[in-house]
C-alpha cells in the first residue's frame, strides 16, 4: 500500500517532491494523465469523468488515500466524488484546503464560523478551469470574511512548462501578473493555485514585488499530509517504493519530469 499522488501532468510533482522531502520513507505512487493534459481548458463533466479514471488506477495500484494533486480536477471533481464515487476504506484529499487553512491561519479540523482573517486583497492566480469554478472562493467562504479575491486565469502557463518552454512561460506568469495588478494593485498576499506554478514561482515572486506574501501548495500540502498520517497512520503504508506511471508517453514523460526535479525519474505506462 502507498500513497498515491495524482495530476494531470507534471505539475503535481512539484507536491511528490515536496512530500519526500517531508516524508522520505513514505511509498508513493504518482499517476500522470499526460495524454489528456492540459486540464485547465476541458469542461467540469469532462474533468470529472478523467479524474476518477486516474483515481480508480491509484485504488488499483494499491493506494488508500489518494491526493489529487491538481487544483483544476479538484476544483472540479473533488466534492462530487466525495459525495457520490469514493469507495468505503478510501479517501481523496484536494489541494485547496491546505492552502486557505494558511492563508486563513486555521488548524486542520477548525469548522468554527467563517471570521475575520489578517489579509484582506488576495491574488489568486490559477488555470481557466479553476478560475471559472470559484471553488478557491468558495472554500474560502467557509473560513474568512471580509477578503477581496482578484483572480487571474493563467492562460497558456501549463502548456508552455508541460512543452518545456520556460521563456515562453516566465513571459506569460509577467503578463499576467501585470493584467492582475492593473485590477488589483496592491495585493497583500498571491495564491499560487495551480501545482505547476512552484517551477516558475521565481517568476511570480519578482513580478510581484518583495511586500506580496506568495503561498504556493507543495510545501504546504506535504505539511498537511504529514499531519494527517500522523492521526491516521493506517493509510500511510510501509516500505519506500516510488512508482511513476503515465498515460503519455513515458520516454518523453520521464525526460521532461527528469529536467524538472533535476533528478532522474522513469515513468511505466499506466
Ligand atoms: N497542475 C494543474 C493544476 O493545479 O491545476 C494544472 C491543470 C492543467 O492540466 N491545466
Amino acid at each position: 500500500m502507498a500513497v498515491g499522488i495524482f495530476d494531470s501532468g507534471l505539475g503535481g510533482l512539484t507536491v511528490l517532491d515536496a512530500c519526500e522531502r517531508r516524508l522520505p520513507d513514505l511509498p508513493l505512487v504518482y499517476l500522470g494523465d499526460n495524454l489528456n493534459a492540459p486540464y485547465g481548458v476541458r469542461d467540469a463533466d469532462d474533468i470529472y469523468n478523467l479524474t476518477t479514471a486516474g483515481v480508480a488506477r491509484l485504488f488499483d495500484a494499491g493506494c488508500d488515500l489518494v491526493i489529487l494533486a491538481c487544483n483544476t480536477a479538484s476544483a472540479a471533481a473533488l466534492r462530487r466524488m466525495q459525495e457520490s464515487w469514493i469507495p468505503e476504506g478510501k479517501r481523496v484529499l484536494g489541494v485547496f484546503v491546505p492552502l486557505i487553512e494558511a492563508l486563513t491561519e486555521r488548524q486542520w479540523g477548525d469548522n468554527s464560523p467563517p471570521r475575520e482573517v489578517a489579509v484582506e486583497h488576495v491574488a489568486l492566480f490559477a488555470t481557466p478551469a479553476t478560475v471559472a469554478s470559484r471553488a478557491f472562493q468558495r472554500e474560502l467562504a467557509f473560513r474568512a470574511i471580509g477578503v477581496d479575491v482578484e483572480a487571474q486565469a493563467c492562460g497558456g502557463v501549463v502548456d508552455a512548462i508541460e512543452d518545456g518552454d520556460m521563456i515562453l512561460a516566465e513571459a506569460l506568469v509577467r503578463s499576467h501578473v501585470d493584467a492582475l495588478k492593473r485590477k488589483m494593485p496592491k495585493p497583500q498576499a498571491a495564491v499560487l493555485g495551480c501545482t505547476h506554478y512552484p517551477l516558475v514561482e521565481a517568476v511570480f515572486r519578482d513580478a510581484l514585488g518583495a511586500d506580496v506574501s506568495v503561498y504556493s501548495q507543495p510545501d504546504l500540502v506535504a505539511a498537511s499530509l504529514a499531519d494527517y498520517l500522523t492521526r491516521r497512520p493506517e493509510m500511510r503504508g510501509a516500505g519506500e517504493e516510488r512508482i511513476f506511471l503515465t498515460t503519455g508517453d513515458p520516454r518523453k514523460v520521464s525526460d521532461k519530469a527528469t529536467q524538472f526535479l533535476r533528478r532522474r525519474i522513469d515513468f511505466t505506462a499506466a
